[in-house]
């Protein structure tokens, strides 16, 4: 790991990440160990060693995966759901050498099936209506926020947590300074706290490991998880930045890293704080979730177009 000087074995580094992970927890306030936790899976290597990570650490965390009905070639939401199933039914093997013991109960895996629940799969309620026409993502990603947001609170769960990595952050902030987004910067944070009615707080212990590190860990601990990325997310502008920042970080080890933490630094600062706009919510009518919409929110507008 050129950016911290550092080089570990691999038996080490499976403490070196739970201990880092325990570090950023508590800096910035995340849960205590009192608190339960919903892990959003996705099958991926960052959720998945995030949920791994926790339990290690003696967290209450169960997880949860929502079923977007992806295919692309590669039928990519069953493979990732097994995934998440072959994880659990795995968890009881212990790290060998390590400090961190094997959760003495059985988590909880959710699963959230949308054509199931909702009668269409991610890709077909986006090809019928505007947000979704050109792709997915937006449908999708606002069907994610939505559902987490419920799952964590009908579950009775303190705190949401999702396994967005260093380079995640990093890229989002990229993009967002590109265009001075000022509303979105003041929002980038590693705690979202749950300051509006029937919103869940969300948190992110792996905002200052790096993708490598994650991956890492999975290879290491023996964790399986999906190499394939979702089909929509090819050509994604988050991965060309990324791809920038990698070749950036190469050249100067640590630059993302630091291009993360002084942004932390002036946000705490009160650098975005103008940039917050007071926007007055109400409950959906149908969900009861906030939204600055009068009447239904946009995820259940999503539905109501079918007929
Ligand atoms: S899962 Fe959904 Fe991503 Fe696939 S459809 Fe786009 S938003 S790329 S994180
Ligand atoms: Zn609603």
């Amino acid at each position: 790991m050129r950016q911290h000087k550092l080089a570990l074995c691999g038996e080490h580094f499976l403490e070196w990440v739970p201990e880092q992970t325990q570090r950023f927890i508590e800096k910035y306030k995340m849960f205590t160990p009192s608190d339960r936790i919903l892990v959003a899976v996705s099958g991926g290597k960052d959720s998945l060693s995030l949920w791994d990570v926790l339990l290690r650490l003696g967290y209450r965390a169960d997880g949860m995966y929502i079923g977007l009905g992806i295919d692309g070639g590669v039928d990519y939401s069953t493979q990732s759901h097994e995934m998440c199933v072959r994880f659990l039914s795995n968890l009881q093997s212990p790290i060998p050498n390590t400090q961190y013991p094997i959760p003495n109960w059985q988590p909880t895996l959710h699963v959230v099936d949308i054509a199931k629940i909702y009668g269409e799969t991610i890709p077909q309620v986006a090809a019928r209506t505007a947000r979704g026409r050109d792709k997915p993502c937006s449908v999708c990603g606002l069907a994610k926020r939505h559902i987490m947001n419920r799952m964590a609170r009908d579950g009775g769960y303190d705190v949401l947590a999702t396994g967005h990595n260093l380079d995640d952050e990093v890229a989002v902030l990229f993009g967002n300074t590109l265009t001075w987004n000022g509303s979105y910067l003041v929002r980038q944070a590693p705690v979202l706290p749950a300051d509006k009615p029937g919103l869940a707080r969300k948190v992110k212990p792996f905002c200052r490991l790096y993708e490598r590190e994650t991956a890492a860990y999975a290879l290491v601990r023996g964790i399986d998880y999906i190499y394939d990325e979702c089909p929509f997310a090819e050509g994604s502008t988050s991965i060309a930045h990324k791809e920038i920042l990698n070749q950036m970080e190469k050249d100067s080890p640590g630059v993302k890293l630091q291009f993360y933490l002084n942004f932390l630094r002036a946000r705490e600062e009160g650098l975005f704080a103008e940039q917050a706009t007071y926007v007055e919510l109400n409950a959906c009518e149908k969900c009861g979730q906030p939204t600055s919409a009068p009447g239904l929110c946009a995820f259940c507008r999503l539905w109501e177009k079918r007929s």
